[in-house]
């Protein structure tokens, strides 16, 4: 089946498109173009061409699927440039996403027109590239330098009306209009003028001075932390105009070629596809899942409220339950804060706030889950308020009604007891803050149906969540692996190093932060909680440092405290090395009989890749998790992991 048609519409070509599920840029896309290009070249009835594509969206990017192998002829900036040499014009069609080389093929033709609902952009930074095929040149010269920088460098695309503003889409379709026929329209009208002239062969509008280029690509660097696409991207756009087109084209390949071949985009390209991997689940295939109108939220804390905020703000209902007034009302304030702020940031209309808080009632006591689809737990971290709470729901809502806890480590199993058919309890568990962090971990007990599982891992995709398949076990897969990752830590304490040493070394790794700042801002009373609750079941003879309990024991529980690993007392936000810590290092190394010694900083960092891997492989072969990618995005999307690495799975796997 040909993925390109060319029919004449009086005189007017359409050139269809139709490679599902996406219309990537494969092999056989980017010869049919070309073929297409030279028959309407060479038919005298044809007075210009649409470019329009069958499916979901427009021209969504070359085939990612394509680069770990040798590129194929004709390669993309080939067929670009052969549609843009075309002696008639083209007018790309777009709808859904111009993405990537979509984009660019788009910028190849002479006029771009899109429905008011379609995005363009060039996402490649996210893939660990850059546009490959003119897109670095032609963009600026569509649209002005900010906006062609920005779009190139953050990898984000902009809707329809601002890309029109900015002067990259030449029409918006009004609406209620289709947009083949609008596109038709548009092409006969711009037969009877002269071609415009080529974007490759246009001097930008206006060319950025020397210190503006200076200052945009200092801030790229600073906000890339080691990912070398945007800083890539963005040199190579300044070089586009400096050069003229063929040898900057020629420039713009070679970085692009040099990076697809390298470890970053390999890693990303893995994180790109693990991304979609993670939304499948065999257990559940098959399954009748159900709608959720109505959610109920047990607990109005910060887990509890953001929660509530995320259903909300994704079209369900929402009555938050507490114990008494006092905390309810509480609760209904955090709730609104968090639509304010979404009010203030412009994610939602005043109206759409106005909306949502009618659709949102905060209560003491249990009456309001009647109604409820869903009922999401989150209160105290403690098994026998949980089991309570449990009963409670298996007595006032419907049998139908799920039961979602989301404790962040306890035994779901056990939970379920509390409730007469177990089938419909589940963990949801969201990460804080739960209106942000995109992952959630969606718990598969003993007992839970499929039905109830399919409904819950559905209801997290509505929310805009990742959730990821796990088993029941403590800390299921992020808290536990991150459980591993701190104690090698405290290890390396012991053995030579020093809190500040450890943390330095993994933000350079790419993390967001290092272990123990992130440990002085969560709190170092939960991983005392966590290291009290295993003591029973510690193996005696495993090494255990005493570190983080001595530091517990002062009452150090880190920022909340004003000390923990840091101290917190003097201006710096992050906190200041503390002599204290150094010496209660000193003297568990002591104790311990442990030589101390220097480590360098790559080899922190492969500790504590080889021992999140090796946990992570353990927790694959107790069935746990459901693949070895999925891991690699429990790290990234919930604990900073940087995706330019691909996760410690993909990392190990592919060491050298
Ligand atoms: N190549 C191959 N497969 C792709 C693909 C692509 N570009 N995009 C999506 N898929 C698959 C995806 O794996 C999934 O497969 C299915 O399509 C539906 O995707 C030369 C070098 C377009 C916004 O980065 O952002 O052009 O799981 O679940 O939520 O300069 O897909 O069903 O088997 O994401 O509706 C640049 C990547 C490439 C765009 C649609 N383009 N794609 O989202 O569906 S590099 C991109 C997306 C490039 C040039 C450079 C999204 C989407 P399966 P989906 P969606």
């Amino acid at each position: 089946m040909s993925v390109v048609a060319v029919e004449n519409h009086g005189g007017i070509a359409v050139v269809r498109v139709d490679n599902p599920p996406v219309n990537a840029l494969s092999h056989a896309l980017r010869s049919g173009l070309i073929e297409a290009a030279e028959k309407i070249d060479a038919d005298d009835s044809i007075r210009a061409a649409v470019l329009i594509c069958a499916g979901r969206t427009f021209i969504a990017g070359a085939d990612i699927r394509e680069f770990n192998a040798a590129p194929k002829e004709p390669h993309l900036p080939d067929t670009i440039n052969r549609i843009e040499a075309s002696s008639k014009p083209w007018v790309a069609a777009i709808h859904g996403t111009a993405l990537g080389g979509g984009l660019e093929v788009a910028l190849g033709c002479h006029y771009r027109v899109a429905v008011s609902t379609a995005r363009a952009g060039l996402p490649e930074v996210n893939l660990g590239l850059i546009p490959g095929a003119g897109g670095t040149i032609r963009l600026p010269r569509a649209a002005n330098p900010e906006f062609a920088l920005e779009m190139i460098t953050s990898g984000k695309p902009a809707g329809a009306g601002a890309a029109h503003d900015a002067g990259l889409i030449d029409a918006i379709v009004p609406e209620g209009q289709d947009l083949e026929t609008f596109a038709l329209s548009f092409a006969a009208d711009a037969s009877a003028k002269p071609l415009p002239e080529p974007l490759s062969t246009r001097q930008p509008a206006t060319a950025p001075t020397a210190g503006w280029w200076e200052q945009a690509i200092g801030n790229i660097e600073k906000k890339a932390k080691g990912q070398l696409s945007p800083v890539t991207a963005a040199r190579i756009v300044r070089n586009g105009f400096e050069k003229p087109f063929a040898e900057a084209l020629a420039d713009e390949r070679s970085a692009f070629l040099e990076l697809k071949d390298g470890d970053q985009s390999k890693a990303m390209r893995h994180a790109f596809f693990a991304e979609r991997e993670m939304g499948k689940v065999p257990f559940v295939e098959g399954a009748q899942t159900r709608d959720i109108h109505r959610v109920a939220v047990i607990g109005g804390g910060t887990m509890g409220a953001g929660i509530a905020a995320a259903a909300l703000l994704n079209g369900c209902a929402v009555d938050m339950i507490e114990r008494e007034e006092g905390p309810a009302e509480a609760g209904y304030h955090r709730v609104m804060g968090i639509l304010d702020s979404s009010l203030k940031r412009g994610l939602i209309s005043a109206d759409k706030r106005e909306a949502l808080e009618n659709a949102f009632t905060a209560t003491a006591g249990y009456a309001k889950t009647a109604d409820a689809d869903l009922v999401i737990e989150a209160v105290f971290e403690d098994m026998d308020v949980k089991k309570a709470v449990f009963a409670k729901l298996d007595e006032v809502t419907r049998p139908e009604c799920i039961l979602a806890t989301n404790t962040s480590y306890l035994d779901i199993n056990e939970i379920a007891k509390s409730v007469g058919n177990p089938a419909r309890v589940v963990g949801l568990h969201f990460f804080s803050p739960a209106h942000i962090m995109k992952l959630v971990e969606v718990i598969r007990t003993g007992s839970v149906s499929p039905e109830t599982y399919g409904t819950a891992f559905a209801f997290a995709k509505r929310l805009k969540k990742n959730p990821v398949y796990s088993g029941v076990c403590d800390g299921f897969i992020g808290n536990r692996i991150l459980y591993e990752y701190r104690k090698v830590c405290d290890f390396m304490l012991e053995d030579g190093c020093l809190p500040q040493q450890i943390d330095a070394s993994m933000r350079a790794f790419g993390m967001a932060m290092g272990p123990f700042a992130m440990g002085d801002m969560a709190g170092l009373d939960i991983g005392w909680a966590a290291r009290k609750r295993r003591a029973a079941t510690r193996d005696p003879n495993e090494r255990y440092s005493r570190i983080a309990d001595r530091i517990c024991e002062l009452g150090r529980f880190g920022q909340k405290t004003g000390a923990g690993w840091y101290d917190y007392s003097g201006e710096a936000r992050g906190g200041t090395p503390d002599p204290l810590i150094e010496k209660i290092i000193l003297e568990e190394s002591e104790k311990n009989g442990i030589v101390r010694r220097e480590f360098t900083s790559r080899e922190i960092q492969d500790t504590v890749v080889s021992t999140m891997a090796a946990e992570g492989q353990k927790i694959l072969e107790e069935g746990i998790a459901l693949r070895a990618s999925d891991i690699d995005m429990v790290l990234i999307l919930g604990y900073g992991f940087p995706r330019w690495r691909g996760g410690p799975m993909f990392m190990t796997s592919n060491a050298g």
